[in-house]
């Protein structure tokens, strides 16, 4: 009887050395406690609690995901590393709820215990006008030297049960890249969509509608652009022409030419081949001449190879004034959302590198959510362009 105790106890002993043995080979990464904190938008206050909510914390270099339920706990023990953590849930105050989000990236994780402050915004899913596509990269040249600038466009959806007027909707890109993780000072995308262009669609404000169901284009030059091997845009509706000395942009006088109350550029704007930006739309409530005297920003950045002062210039839209938001990156160069995380918390892209030749003749177009009865499409829109819009997908004219 002693005897087999001890044999079993020997059994016992063997196995959990070879457990630990395994452990050990395996797991080579200590365990770090991660430690939420979070800072609520400022109306809600320092009193607040988790009605829903999730947090996922992803290791960047395994890409190996860990949730965590914030309703019932605020820390979790995962190995230790390199993470993005993005946040989504609901919360009270008094009497009241609203949804939140946050993130962090590239955050080292490290034992024993890390303290992670997220910054939580408000977020809404829209319903109206959205993005249902974005081709910017342009259609190879037939030479094989990049993209044409001319045929690029944007595609406006009402994704809704009724007519909607575009008068009035400008059009956004921002100068931070998503290609860039840089510190800004100030923050400029703490809560605007910060822009370096503002083109808007003109109209006394009942003059173009567009009916539940249904899209308009707005291109860079309304022309047929096939004997370039581009696209036919003549019936783009409508067009955002610069006028230069050297006639650099083309104005087709039947397409009317959005109202341009900003451009960084002093020559044309041609938004981003390289995708690594964000676009918006927005409905400005203020006048051009107070908006243009209100909301400017220059905020400063240390360049990391040179270590010199570098600035970024351009306009400030609160996010409240965004009807949608869309960043973009190449797959492998993502740093940063180069907007607030309320109004988009992911990116969608065009290709896996941004001088990857063949985004050229790419878009991304937004999904389908469902088909209505009658036949209307609703577009899918959470907010979340890595899970909102097909990727890298050939542009719908050559579809
Ligand atoms: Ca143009
Ligand atoms: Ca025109």
């Amino acid at each position: 009887m002693k005897l087999r105790k001890l044999f079993s106890f020997m059994q016992f002993t063997a196995l959990a050395i070879l457990l630990t043995a395994c452990s050990d080979d395996e797991n080579n990464v200590k365990k770090a406690n991660a430690i939420l904190y979070f800072c609520a938008p400022e109306w809600v206050g320092e009193s607040f609690s988790w009605t829903e909510g999730t947090a996922i914390f992803t290791e960047i270099n395994t890409d190996s995901k860990t949730s965590l339920e914030l309703t019932s706990n605020d820390q979790v023990n995962i190995p230790e590393g390199l993470y993005s953590i993005s946040v989504e849930g609901k919360i009270k105050y008094g009497d009241n709820t609203t949804n939140v989000r946050g993130s962090k990236e590239n955050l080292l994780i490290s034992a024993p215990s890390t303290t992670i402050e997220i910054t939580l915004s408000y977020y809404t899913t829209s319903s109206g006008i959205v993005f249902q596509e974005i081709y910017t990269t342009g259609s190879p040249k037939s030479t094989g030297t990049g993209g044409l600038t001319g045929d690029k466009f944007f595609k406006l959806y009402n994704n809704t049960d009724h007519t909607i007027y575009a008068d009035g909707i400008a059009l956004l890109e921002t100068p931070i890249l998503t290609s860039d993780d840089y510190e800004y000072t100030p923050d400029p995308i703490k809560s605007s969509f910060y822009t370096q262009v503002v083109y808007v669609i003109p109209g006394n404000g009942t003059q173009y509608p567009i009916l539940p169901g249904k899209s308009i284009v707005i291109a860079d030059q309304a022309n047929d652009h096939t004997s370039n091997n581009g696209l036919d845009l003549q019936n783009a509706d409508f067009e955002w022409y610069d006028e230069t000395s050297t006639g650099a942009d083309t104005d087709n006088p039947s397409v009317p030419n959005l109202d341009k109350w900003y451009s960084y550029s002093l020559s044309i704007w041609t938004p981003t081949n390289q995708c690594n930006r964000a676009f918006g739309i927005a409905r400005i409530p203020v006048s051009k001449e107070d908006f243009l005297n209100d909301y400017y920003l220059e905020c400063t950045y240390i360049h990391p190879a040179n270590g010199k002062t570098m600035s970024k210039k351009g306009y400030l839209v609160p996010s409240e004034w965004i009807l949608d938001a869309v960043n973009m990156s190449a797959k492998s160069n993502f740093k940063m959302l180069a907007t607030p995380v309320s109004v988009d918390k992911s990116y969608a892209y065009v290709a896996t590198t941004i001088s990857d030749n063949s985004r050229f003749g790419k878009s991304i177009i937004r999904k389908v959510a469902e088909t209505k009865e009658n036949g209307r499409v609703i577009l899918q829109d959470t907010n979340d362009s890595a899970n909102d819009f097909q990727c890298g997908v050939t542009v719908s004219y050559k579809q």
